[in-house]
């Protein structure tokens, strides 16, 4: 019988016990051939009997595993020590991760990929692996449909206070299953109100926006065989994603009456912003470092990562790529100018700021954005005479819990706008659907008054015991405090006179009316803060056309089960569609950070701005029977092209026309704008219990 490839997501669970110890909810035990143990247990198979005849009465499940194949050449990856900190964001862990995503790809079989897995596992930094595993299950065809458990429910010291998972682990230990309670996060404990930046606590430290932040990069690894890296429109995916997450953060800063970040363009300033992430690794058992206010970043030379680079190169790759943008082109290594034209521009800057491997010369515009998170990340060891690793803004899974992030991010993001600055604004013509009028637009919340959106606290309780090796099994439910907002419905009418059926697509956007200083923002200014909402396509009937769309439909965002998803309840039926879409859909904005944080009273004064535009001018020909379509703006399609043929962000990516300074100087009568306001009530609205 050939190996189940569901079983190989199991060997991601309890990373830091032995292969042969029982994995998943149902226990499965691996029976693992003696050839494949490591040496302790090699030299004492007996133990593995041992240990799964005590386990086998709990066990329902055992998994065969075949030893028939060679084992590939593991030496590359066997670098990096089992104990040892892993991160995308250095180049040395790229080139190990790279080479054991190879292997993975490379296997012939699932047959073959569980063994060589299997082998690998407890030989392997787990870290390592279970990147490098994660990405072999997403991309190769026959193990597409493999669903992987989150990464929170595998090493949950990634997302919370090393304190709950003491908790935790007393709990599980002392504790009969059906005694156990959850263990409350607290809700704000990496620092206290006299510092102004800890008011964001609630969105850089949110686990679904953690989780979505590290499977995007999942999704869109920057280096890696080609077929996995080279996705359309990738680079400009990389450069929208973020960008987003920036508009959303400088909008629940105004809402926390702070000012739009500052932007992290000298690299020898110190920094101001601290932060005491206040978490251990269960790999390294050491602490993540933390960074103390007006730290410095400083030349690296550090052999452990092999990692060497001056701030001077930094800078030598800034220049390089803002004199790029201001001549329109950039050099291939055979010194071709590639122009950078309105539809490929942001795609080729994107894989080249980031960089990918997709960049179109590494060697001479660098890897600006990834060392700028390393040289922060290891802003305290330099040259690691006092032998620490690297910070959260040092690693993609954890390094949006850091102010610092958005600094970094917000001088992206404005490199890329000296790209899109430079384009020629949208004409009216551009941006009209002829005979296609939007009349009116009304969000209608579930609780609370027409034309205003509603936030509060919800708790959540998330399992835990994927994640807490070496204790007995069962559930350990932690409760955490997120932001939510109430469910509503935005009801759109659009007159269609041009005699015909016609197809549209409904651009929804929100942004906040002022800005730091309390005065109307410039459309110039706030384009930036636009944050997309929605889209969709709509068939227009000849006359008027009433539609109605709910928030929960959004194609930015994942539903809140998914975020959060139980791997093993509520799974839709084996082999049907709907698990192929459950697995896949784990990519997109979490639901519940939707809307931001509004204010109490009156609320936080935005203006909700919807657009038609013509479905023919935007539309993508291609197959998409069987593909998840549930969160394509920040996450695309599998296998697909990107679903919308116009820049992301459009209208608002390119500067508006000659004239037009305010927002409602800039709408053609195929678009709207409502004055709306978010309110948000400051108390805990409701509490979702674990399963
Ligand atoms: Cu996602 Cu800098 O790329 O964090």
């Amino acid at each position: 019988m050939s190996a189940n490839k569901r079983n190989l997501a199991l060997l991601l669970d309890r990373p830091l016990e032995p292969v042969f110890y029982e994995k998943g909810k149902n226990n499965a035990l691996f029976e693992v051939p003696n050839q494949l143990l490591t040496d302790r247990y090699k030299n004492n198979a007996d133990i593995q009997v041992r240990v799964q005849d005590r386990l086998g009465e709990e066990s329902t499940v055992r998994v065969p595993v075949r030893a028939n194949i060679a084992i590939p050449n593991l030496s590359v990856p066997m670098q990096l020590d089992r104990k040892a900190p892993f991160s995308l964001l250095i180049p040395y862990h790229r080139k190990l991760a790279t080479h054991l995503i190879s292997v993975f790809i490379g296997l012939r079989s699932v047959d073959d990929l569980q063994t060589v897995a299997v082998y690998a596992r407890d030989r392997l930094n787990p870290l390592l692996f279970n990147y490098a595993l994660s990405v072999a299950l997403l991309h190769r065809p026959d193990t597409k449909n493999v669903d992987m458990p989150l990464l929170f429910e595998v090493f949950p010291d990634k997302f919370i206070d090393s304190k709950v998972i003491g908790r935790a682990r007393e709990e599980a230990t002392v504790v009969t299953e059906d005694l156990r309670q959850p263990i409350t996060i607290p809700k704000d404990y990496t620092a206290s109100d006299l510092e102004p930046e800890h008011r964001l606590w609630y969105f850089r430290e949110d686990i679904g926006l953690n989780i979505h932040h590290w499977h995007w990069h999942l999704v869109f690894p920057s280096d890696g065989p080609d077929q996995i890296v080279r996705k359309d429109r990738r680079g400009e995916l990389f450069y929208y994603m973020h960008q987003q997450i920036q508009a959303r953060y400088n909008f629940e800063r105004f809402s926390n009456d702070l000012p739009r970040v500052q932007r992290l363009n000298n690299f020898r300033d110190p920094i101001p912003e601290a932060y005491f992430p206040k978490m251990d690794s269960l790999v390294s058992s050491r602490a993540w470092p933390s960074r103390s206010p007006n730290m410095k970043m400083s030349d690296l030379n550090r052999d452990l990562e092999q990692l060497r680079f001056d701030i001077a190169d930094l800078e030598r790759w800034d220049a390089r790529f803002v004199q790029a943008c201001h001549q329109g082109f950039v050099q291939d290594p055979r010194g071709n100018q590639i122009q950078l034209d309105e539809a490929t521009g942001i795609d080729i800057l994107g894989n080249l700021l980031e960089s990918s491997t997709l960049s179109v010369n590494r060697d001479f515009y660098g890897d600006l954005h990834n060392m700028l998170h390393v040289a922060l990340g290891l802003i305290h060891d330099p040259d690691s005479r006092h032998l620490e690793t690297f910070a959260t803004i040092g690693d993609p899974a954890v390094d949006l819990r850091d102010p610092v992030f958005y600094r970094l991010h917000a001088y992206v993001d404005d490199l890329f706008q000296e790209h899109k600055q430079r384009l020629t604004p949208y004409t009216t013509q551009q941006l009209n659907f002829q005979g296609i009028q939007l009349n009116s637009v009304q969000v209608q919340p579930n609780r609370g008054a027409a034309n205003t959106f509603q936030t509060f606290w919800q708790q959540t309780d998330i399992d835990l015991s994927r994640g807490l090796d070496f204790v007995p099994r069962g559930n350990v439910f932690a409760r955490f405090t997120h932001l939510q907002n109430a469910d509503f419905t935005y009801n759109i009418n659009i007159n269609n006179s041009t005699g015909a059926p016609a197809m549209g697509t409904v651009r929804i956007f929100l942004a906040p009316q002022n800005d730091e200083r309390g005065t109307r923002m410039f459309l110039r200014d706030q384009r930036l803060l636009m944050c997309e909402l929605d889209k969709f396509t709509v068939a227009l009937q000849p006359g008027d056309n009433a539609i109605r769309r709910t928030s929960t439909e959004s194609s930015v965002t994942v539903a809140f089960e998914r975020t959060f998803r139980d791997l093993d309840t509520n799974r839709p039926a084996a082999g049907t569609q709907e698990e192929q879409d459950f697995i896949f859909c784990g990519c997109g904005w979490p639901q519940h950070m939707l809307i931001p944080k509004g204010k109490s009273g009156v609320g936080l004064p935005c203006d909700l701005f919807v657009m038609v535009s013509n479905y023919q001018d935007d539309r993508v020909d291609q197959d998409l029977v069987g593909i998840c379509n549930e969160a394509p703006v920040f996450c695309g399609l599998r296998d697909r092209l990107y679903p919308d043929r116009k820049a992301m962000g459009y209208p608002f990516d390119r500067l508006p026309r000659q004239g037009v300074d305010q927002l409602s100087q800039f709408l053609t009568p195929n678009m709207t704008s409502v004055p709306v306001s978010i309110i948000h009530t400051d108390s805990v609205q409701a509490i979702r219990k674990g399963r």
